[in-house]
């Protein structure tokens, strides 16, 4: 059982007031709220600790490293990767589908096929349509059912010799939908085909196991997790790692440098050109530290509990439609109420103090499945209350009143 007063006195943002009202934050997908223990850690970095890693022989370069190495093997350990190595240090999710994409390009050519799923956001899409302008590989995608599910029948059909990468999210950022990865990522290999998961809506509602998953890939960002912005994580296997090639030149990745040939760092340096996000990594340790000393299992099932209740309330509202409908989903109800636009009802609910995302939410596709120009997205972390979704539930109705 969480105990949500005290949990929520750890958020110093969560006493704000918005246009007169206290702040109901439910745009936790887009991203999470930072808890004082971690502003702490960030607040300590830069009064005591500052200065550039893996490069200085005096002792504020060293402090500095050592609390970044840390950070990494925090960030291996959540995910029970077999090696520190294999943990890259990245800008968040966008960066390690980009650097996994990019370096793909040396092992594709003309008629490989990757599979992607038509729950994905924009950032699991767009790399690979470029990818396969680069190459000449052709992209296929899963389907999905009216629940807003993938359809594992069209994915078994879409699979042969000829795939050579799968990607998919582990948790569908506009729906909720957890989708069956371990399945997903089952069959993949036994095409012989490479999977990344994008896991950037998985992890503040769980904790994967990168080897118990078997998955070749897996991304996420800190700031969805309670930690900072601009800072996130690749997963890759070692094997992979290694094969693929360097994604950015520059300091830091290199091994040897002379004007005939540069020979490249080993790993993870050789994804990590240039000056990192030093506080920002080791406030990303701070945030799993943070969440772990609460408990997942806790988290999830409280959450659980959320959804399960704004479900039932909402639903009750006339003319109000839920996408994303599966029994396995997380805090997540993306809604509309008939007629009105959903930019409209957002605009609404920020008079009243409730921040929720409005729009297509980076998945054009899933819009364009249900044939809606976007939705209302409330979603839900493990600081928010039953009594935030009564004024949510309340706050829709007077908007229903107000543009019908
Ligand atoms: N989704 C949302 O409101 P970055 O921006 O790199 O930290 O994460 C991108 C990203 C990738 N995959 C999924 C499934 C995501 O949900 C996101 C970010 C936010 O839904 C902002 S668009």
């Amino acid at each position: 059982m969480l105990n949500v007063d005290e949990i929520r006195k750890d958020f110093p943002i969560l006493d704000r007031e918005i246009h007169g009202k206290p702040l109901v934050y439910f745009d936790n997908a887009a991203t999470s709220q930072t808890p004082q223990q971690v502003i702490d850690v960030i607040v300590v970095y830069y009064s005591k600790y500052n200065a550039n890693i893996h490069r200085g022989v005096h002792t504020l370069s060293q402090e500095a490293t050592d609390l970044y190495e840390q950070a990494r093997i925090k960030i291996q350990k959540h995910f029970n990767a077999k090696h520190s190595h294999e943990i890259i240090m990245t800008s968040g999710t966008t960066h390690g589908i980009n650097l996994v994409a990019s370096g793909f390009t040396a092992f594709l050519k003309k008629g490989d096929e990757i599979i992607i799923s038509a729950l994905e956001h924009h950032s699991n899409i767009v790399p690979w349509q470029m990818l396969c302008e680069r190459t000449g590989a052709q992209l296929k995608v899963i389907p999905i059912n009216q629940e807003g599910e993938l359809i594992l029948s069209e994915y078994n059909k879409l699979l042969s010799e000829k795939t050579k990468l799968v990607f998919v999210n582990h948790i569908s950022n506009a729906l909720g939908t957890i989708n069956p990865i371990e399945t997903i990522i089952e069959k993949a290999h036994q095409v012989g085909a490479a999977v990344l998961v994008d896991g950037a809506q998985a992890c503040p509602h769980l904790v994967p196991d990168v080897q118990d998953l078997n998955v070749d890939f897996y991304v996420a960002s800190a700031h969805k997790i309670c930690g900072p912005t601009g800072v996130g994580m690749l997963y890759g296997k070692d094997e992979w790692l290694q094969k693929l090639p360097p994604y950015q030149g520059g300091g830091e990745m290199i091994a040897e440098v002379t004007f005939e040939k540069t020979t490249y760092a080993d790993l993870p340096h050789k994804f990590e050109a240039g000056t990192p996000n030093i506080c920002g990594g080791i406030a990303f340790g701070a945030a799993l530290d943070y969440m772990n000393a609460i408990g997942f299992d806790a988290i999830a099932a409280y959450e659980n509990e959320l959804l399960e209740y704004a479900t039932e309330e909402l639903s009750a509202i006339d003319g109000l439609k839920i996408y994303g409908t599966s029994e396995h989903k997380t805090s997540v109800i993306s809604f509309n109420l008939e007629g009105i636009h959903p930019y409209d009802i957002g605009t609404i609910l920020d008079k009243m103090g409730i921040a929720v995302r409005t729009g297509h939410h980076c998945a054009q596709p899933i819009m364009d499945f249900y044939k809606i120009p976007g939705t209302v997205r409330a979603s839900f972390a493990f600081y928010n209350t039953k009594k935030e979704i009564d004024a949510l539930v309340s706050a829709v109705n007077k908007a229903k009143m107000m543009l019908s």
